[in-house]
């Protein structure tokens, strides 16, 4: 018998231990997603994401598994012959079985191997894999479903490929199989029914039954143990789908999701507590020069603020320098994304500025895809007036010189009053006339399919957020996913993230929430809920989230108004920030970047492997959890510099004071310095900023 290998894996800090102590050559990973090379949603990011890491790790060992898509293919993925020669003969067997299965590199940061299964190929053996189905697990699958369909085939064929691998080995393999999310998790199931020798993992990133009852009016979070899921998900016409879930979930020798507040919702709804939480990390990006993130921001928000000069055209009655931009994006769930509350909480934030006559003006953009029939006439007129602005004022300035220049030439200062001829402010006034405009700016810049019925615009139809001069809040809907090649706002969403001031996400229904970590990692503070994973996440590592411009609503225990009214409040003091403050919670916040780094949240799939190795080899593998005292507990401090929250807001930390603001020098780099010799980093963080890391 081999000797048991001890792997201490919970203990973050002692990973390093492991590494040595492990041997891991002979192990191999199989990552089985629909979003491997295939975007879709957030599970695309987490796979994309982490595949350096893993590969770092695993090597030559680790493979994706995904479904083959044409187009995808051709623009993301390298084909190639398999490396190794146990995969080659499952591949060539497979496909001498009337399979078409591709080996490739995915051209993502990590290069890793990818297996592609062409699902549309064997489509002729869904009937009979569905009788198996049946005969084996009791589940049925109906005809009409097609992503079920797929998730039929996909399942048996992953499952035949590692069965067929299992079995192309010369030495009796140590598979680990990790699936995500129902629509892989067949391939599990069918793993241990047929009892191949694999090692399983399932991950779900959003419980079937949780999605579909949150999109609907139902008090979701106080009546979790009441739901009768399988009368729920028949209901919803899911049972199937739901049957597929949570029998992956159930058979997998681990079972992780991406957060708490997720866990608790599958110990409900699916009946089983999940073994280990691996939340969502993402590929941190370090800049030489620490303050580089803030010069992006700038030079971002020069063209959020170009578009805005076209989009307010004869409307710029406010100071763009005191324009606070705020957004929200994502897919368009209005209530499950906060869409709702972030609405409502704007016509509140408007109130409170136009009565305490502030001076900032907020435009607030909402990013969410849905059906239009292309840009609206009057917001590329926007554009195109403010185009010809630019070019009227040019072609004057280029004349003026050239007066000028030829009157320094004979040697005379010029006549100021003849500089300027007729013609110049015949151009002008023709131009400034062009900016005359008879309708408020709009409030969508596409016409919408579905104008009447859809949720954003009627509701800003019934608060009365329409753009008007006295309105301190102005909104813009753009139902399209931005891109650095469009005609109206040319910029791709990294760098329109990074010109925003604060991204706004008050969700109801977010298992994790990537769209306030990328904030995170750009240095642009947010808010998130405790109802997202994300937020969860950073209210247990953080002492005071929102001195690190990481604001967490609650959603949990209080109504929707009162919700909505935190957010209010928090909007409101975010107005009152000076320029300065802004800069210095900028600064904090990006400093949170490496709690988000794989770097250091991989660990957490690493012990998921481990623990799921020690299940299914017991022999070979000892899983050794650590006292959970050595791995929990750590939170960022709250810094010790000046507190960015305004003077007359709930002070964050005791040594404010409103003086301080006003008189203190503001010092970027003795602010840092503050907050270095007051932050440890967590579970002995990679040390790659030397300027960052205090032991
Ligand atoms: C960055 C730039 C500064 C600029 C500031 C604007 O920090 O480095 O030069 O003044 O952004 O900040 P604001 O919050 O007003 O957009
Ligand atoms: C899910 O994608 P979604 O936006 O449908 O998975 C993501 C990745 O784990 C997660 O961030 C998100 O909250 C879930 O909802």
């Amino acid at each position: 018998m081999p000797l048991a290998r001890s792997l201490s894996v919970t203990s973050l800090s002692g990973l390093d231990d492991w590494d040595e102590e492990f041997d891991r050559e002979d192990a191999v990973l199989f990552e089985i997603a629909w979003e491997v090379a295939n975007k879709v949603g957030g599970i695309y990011t987490v796979i994309q994401t982490k595949a350096r890491l893993t590969c770092e790790e695993w090597g030559e060992n680790y493979f994706l598994v995904g479904p083959y898509m044409e187009s995808n293919v051709r623009t993301q993925v390298e084909l190639i012959e398999p490396c190794n020669a146990a995969l080659r003969r499952t591949i060539d067997k497979m496909n001498s079985s009337g399979c078409k299965v591709y080996f490739g590199r995915w051209l993502i940061e990590g290069s890793p191997y990818v297996v592609l299964l062409d699902v549309g190929f064997t489509a002729w053996s869904l009937d009979r894999w569905k009788s198996e189905l049946w005969e084996k697990c009791n589940i049925g699958v109906p005809w009409f479903d097609r992503e079920a369909n797929d998730a039929v085939l996909f399942g048996f064929l992953t499952a035949w490929l590692l069965g067929e691998y299992a079995a192309q080995c010369d030495e009796p393999p140590h598979i680990v199989a990790h699936f995500h999310e129902w629509l892989a998790g067949l391939g599990l199931v069918l793993c241990r029914q047929r009892q191949l020798p694999v090692s399983t993992i399932f991950t779900t990133h959003a419980t079937l039954l949780g999605r579909y009852l949150c999109a609907g009016n139902v008090d979701f979070y106080n009546n979790l143990a009441e739901f009768n899921v399988d009368k729920e998900a028949g209901d919803r016409q899911i049972y199937h789908r739901y049957c597929l879930e949570r029998a992956a979930c159930r058979c997998a020798h681990v079972f992780t999701t991406v957060s708490q507040i997720t866990a608790i919702e599958a110990e409900h709804l699916l009946k089983r507590k999940p073994d280990i939480v691996t939340p969502n990390g993402l590929n941190v990006k370090k800049f030489s020069a620490m303050h580089e993130f803030q010069n992006l921001h700038a030079q971002s928000k020069a063209r959020i603020q170009e578009f805005v000069r076209g989009h307010f055209y004869g409307h710029l009655d406010f100071n763009l320098d005191k324009t606070v931009f705020l957004f929200i994006a994502g897919r368009y769930e209005f209530s499950n994304k906060g869409a709702d509350i972030f609405l409502e909480a704007l016509a509140r934030l408007n109130y409170l500025l136009r009565v305490n006559h502030s001076e900032v003006t907020v435009i607030a953009f909402f990013i969410m895809p849905a059906r239009t029939n292309n840009f609206n006439v009057e917001t590329l007129k926007g554009q195109a007036v403010r185009k010809q602005l630019w070019d009227t004022a040019q072609s004057v300035k280029e004349r003026f010189g050239k007066k000028l220049y030829e009157s320094l030439l004979v040697g005379q200062l010029p006549d100021v009053s003849k500089m300027l001829d007729k013609e110049d402010f015949t151009m002008m006034k023709r131009a400034i006339f062009a900016t005359q405009r008879q309708c408020q700016p709009p409030v969508c810049t596409h016409n919408m399919l579905e104008d009447s019925s859809d949720p954003i615009l009627n509701c800003i139809r019934r608060i009365g957020l329409f753009n008007s001069a006295q309105d301190r809040v102005k909104v813009i809907f753009h139902p399209e996913f931005l891109s650095s090649t469009s005609p109206l706002l040319p910029m791709d969403y990294e760098e329109f993230v990074r010109g925003c001031h604060l991204g706004v996400f008050p969700s109801y229904y977010e298992p994790w929430g990537y769209t306030p970590a990328e904030c995170t990692v750009m240095g642009i503070p947010s808010i998130s809920t405790n109802l997202s994973g994300f937020g969860c996440f950073m209210e247990e590592h953080i002492a005071d989230p929102s001195a690190y411009g990481i604001y967490i609503l609650d959603r949990r225990y209080r109504s929707v108004d009162e919700s909505c009214n935190q957010l209010t409040s928090f909007l409101f003091q975010f107005c009152q920030q000076s320029r300065r403050q802004r800069i210095i919670q900028r600064n904090r916040t990006e400093r949170l970047s490496d709690l988000l780094d794989w770097r250091y949240l991989g660990r957490y799939y690493v012990s998921a492997r481990h623990l799921a190795l020690a299940k299914a080899y017991p022999d070979t593998y000892i899983y050794e959890p650590q006292e959970p005292s050595s791995a929990a507990g750590f939170r960022y401090p709250r810094p010790a510099s000046v507190p960015p929250s305004p003077a007359h807001s709930l002070h964050s930390s005791p040594h404010h004071s409103e003086a301080e603001d006003e008189e203190e020098p503001y010092d970027e780099d003795l602010e840092a310095e503050k907050d270095r010799v007051n932050i440890r980093q967590p579970y002995n963080l990679p040390n790659r900023n030397k300027n960052q890391t205090v032991g």
